[in-house]
């Protein structure tokens, strides 16, 4: 059976410190979406590491990592995020393997983002993608136009002529849409050439791989990447990424069927954060935003931008629980709330003074809800040395009483604390 980490918000809400703490028991460690704009820092005896594409499965020897057919994968970037692993430490070799059926992000899609972000700047506003050309491969993808992992390591006689030729005419499109951008595309080719031999060791036929794992009782656990409020259905369209960062993504994203799955662990930041544009109901542009980013330390790892911040918004989570469906939530962060006095919570939306069903999927309705908070007191004390969820503030302990109660969802773990140890586990 496979059990799922989700991130239940807009993404860093803390899922790489779970995974990673979860793959102490862990046989197969597999991430089913997006690329390298997933970034997420791990912290184990004051070592950080920082991933954006690999398997936080990686950080524990024992552990086998894939990279399933749903991810795109930028191969210089895959290769030089490991080599950055490797040189703090970690051994890799014969754990890290790569679906055949996974896309591949050329540089040209990389380029494509920026000049698809510069051009929408101009009339709406932009997306605030991370710039790793995410969208540009997955629109290939859907079209039908994209290359695959196969179609580079592919033996078979005349595969590579194959390879360049699809490659050049997928480059052709994209010239005619975005205008003669200066670019080395033969560069890139040769480029690719040369990576032919070192990527084969790593690339397998996932489908059966995670088949036979699944078969022969190992465990299995996917990372999530990004949120649910990111996904391309679900989230806050257009402002989304462009894979399903849901439940759905680990389906189609690995090739496992749905009775494969067990846990679904939501990942939960005991606040709000989003990183580039896009709506954000309870989102502080005040002393206490700027509280929260600079208490939390929230900058995006791949990126380096400042992430906004906001209150919890439970009218999210809920609307995320019921595509989701959590079994059990993991709250991170509590510890930067440690100095609040009063915590508002978001509990409803109204729109037009009516109280909403459900989060809108139009954003014009989305910018008119006001949103209705609930104070809770704060604990205004340290919990990062507390050892026990029994030992938890009171009113600490109330915070997280009423976020299960609102969802109907237990708490399983609570962070106090970006390192592995600070994690305390609910009896
Ligand atoms: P993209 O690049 O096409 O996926 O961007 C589309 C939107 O998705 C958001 N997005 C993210 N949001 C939070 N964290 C992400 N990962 C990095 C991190 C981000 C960073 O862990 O900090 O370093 O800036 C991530 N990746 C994509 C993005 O901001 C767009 O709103
Ligand atoms: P991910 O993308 O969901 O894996 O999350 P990120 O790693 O991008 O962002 C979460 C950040 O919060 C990282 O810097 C973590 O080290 C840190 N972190 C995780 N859990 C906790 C916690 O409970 N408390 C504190 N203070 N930091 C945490
Ligand atoms: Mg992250």
């Amino acid at each position: 059976m496979a059990d799922v980490v989700l991130g239940s918000q807009w993404g860093d809400e803390g899922k790489g410190k779970l995974v990673d703490i979860l793959c102490e028991d862990i046989d197969v460690c597999c991430r089913c979406a997006g690329g390298n704009n997933a970034g997420h820092t791990i912290v184990v005896d004051n070592v950080k590491y920082d991933f954006h594409m690999l398997p936080s499965g990686l950080v524990n020897p024992k552990c086998v990592n894939l990279l399933g057919s749903g991810v795109v994968i930028h191969i210089p970037s895959f290769f030089e995020e490991l080599q950055n692993l490797v040189d703090k430490g970690l051994d890799a070799t014969g754990r890290l393997f790569v679906s055949s059926r996974a896309q591949i992000v050329f540089d040209f899609h990389q380029r494509v983002d920026k000049l698809r972000e510069a051009e929408l700047s101009g009339k709406q506003a932009s997306i605030g993608t991370t710039g790793k050309g995410i969208g540009p491969t997955y629109s290939t993808k859907a079209s039908r136009s994209g290359l695959r992992i196969h179609h580079l390591v592919n033996d078979e006689e005349g595969a590579w002529e194959l390879f360049e030729e699809k490659y050049r005419r997928l480059v052709k499109t994209r010239l005619q849409r975005y205008g003669d951008f200066e670019y080395d595309f033969e560069g890139e080719l040769q480029r690719l050439k040369e990576y032919r031999e070192t990527l084969k060791p790593y690339v397998i036929d996932s489908v059966a791989f995670i088949h036979k794992a699944i078969a022969d009782k190992k465990k299995v656990l996917v990372e999530g990447a990004n949120a649910l409020m990111l996904d391309i259905d679900f989230g806050t369209y257009p402002y989304v990424t462009s894979s399903n960062t849901g439940i759905g993504g680990v389906i189609t994203g690995l090739g496992v069927p749905p009775r494969a799955i067990r846990n679904v662990y939501g990942v939960v930041k005991a606040y709000t954060t989003r990183v580039g544009e896009g709506p954000f109901p309870t989102e502080q542009l005040n002393a206490e935003g700027e509280r929260l980013q600079s208490i939390g330390f929230e900058v995006g790892v791949t990126t380096g931008r400042k992430r906004r911040c906001g209150w919890l918004d439970l009218v999210v989570l809920k609307y995320s629980n019921s595509i989701n469906g959590y079994t059990s939530l993991n709250i991170t962060k509590l510890d930067v709330l440690d100095t609040f006095k009063e915590i508002p919570v978001a509990v409803g939306y109204k729109l037009n003074g009516e109280l909403l069903e459900s989060f809108p999927a139009d954003l014009l309705q989305l910018a008119k809800v006001e949103v209705v908070y609930e104070t809770l007191p704060g604990w205004e004390s340290d919990i990062t040395q507390i050892k026990t969820y029994d030992e938890l503030p009171e009113n600490a302990k109330k915070y997280l009483k009423f976020i299960e109660d609102y969802l109907n969802v237990p708490v399983e773990w609570v962070g106090t604390g970006p390192g592995r140890e600070s994690m305390l586990s609910k009896p």
